[in-house]
């Protein structure tokens, strides 16, 4: 059987049971990236300014909308005519951990209501099965996904051996699930999706902690699907829309040594 990371994204596309992934995939083709921009900021302004200016060069926006200093209902409509405007989807990186009936409450309600706009978001599984199950009681009826955070990119982390492998039993029995946060191709029982934190083309890390690798070695040689980059993009003194294409076209071209490896 050809392993899921040989075939073209427009072909898994089509193949895909799940309507998000399907649309994800589609959505790569159509605009030849496989880049999700971390946008990291504190206010609405910053947030709206670089989505606009990274839109053209992304498949999907990462956003910890809890950093957003001045949040209210309106950045959210603002970001949602942004990606209608630039063709991309909504990823927001909440990383719950509570249990299932928590969870369903900080999923579908609060301030930030994520179910009603976040295309994807993430989880962590150490509570068990039942945080997947509380979160699929929310977001399954609006047509979102969820990602099993089955690896992180920090120095010391602690999601590995056996952990890992869990998170790979619970993301493959759950149709909510379709993929994960992690380094590499997890598993050929289905086609989840793997997306990968923790990637520069230059720096090695961080003060604290975090760990870059490059879009040749998570995505040609690890056979991840998407490259999420932060601070690559736009620490201080960088031209945004330059970075985003340039990260774009690598991780790109990453993409397509990997489909003609043999
Ligand atoms: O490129 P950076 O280092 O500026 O940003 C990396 C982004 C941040 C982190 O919260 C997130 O990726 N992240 C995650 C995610 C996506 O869940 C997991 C992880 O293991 N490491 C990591 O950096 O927004």
């Amino acid at each position: 059987m050809v392993s899921f990371s040989q075939k073209t994204y427009a072909a898994r596309g089509q193949e895909h049971e799940h309507p998000l992934a399907k649309q994800l995939f589609a959505n790569m083709e159509r605009k030849k990236s496989n880049l999700s921009v971390a946008a990291d900021v504190a206010t609405k302004a910053e947030l709206l300014l670089l989505a606009d200016k990274v839109g053209p060069y992304i498949c999907v926006l990462k956003t910890h909308i809890d950093i957003v200093e001045d949040f209210d209902m309106d950045l959210v409509a603002q970001l949602q005519a942004l990606a209608e405007k630039h063709d991309f989807l909504i990823f927001e990186d909440r990383k719950f951990a509570d249990i299932g009936n928590t969870v369903k409450l900080q999923y579908g309600g609060g301030i930030y209501r994520i179910a009603d706009w976040a295309h994807f978001t993430n989880c962590h599984v150490i509570p068990g099965e039942g945080i997947i199950q509380g979160l699929a009681e929310v977001g399954m009826p609006k047509g979102r996904g969820l990602l099993l955070l089955a690896e992180m990119s920090s120095k010391g982390m602690l999601a590995t051996g056996a952990y890992t492998d869990k998170n790979v039993e619970m993301a493959v029995k759950n149709e909510f699930v379709v993929g994960f946060i992690g380094s590499r191709r997890f598993t050929e029982d289905r086609d989840l999706i793997t997306m990968t934190p923790g990637i520069g083309l230059h720096a090695s890390g961080d003060a604290l902690g975090q760990q870059y690798r490059t879009p040749e070695t998570i995505v040609t040689k690890n056979g991840s699907d998407i490259i999420i980059v932060g601070r690559g993009i736009y620490g201080p003194g960088k031209d945004v829309a330059a970075e985003a294409q340039r990260y774009r076209d690598a991780g790109w071209a990453a993409y397509e040594k990997r489909l003609a490896k043999d």
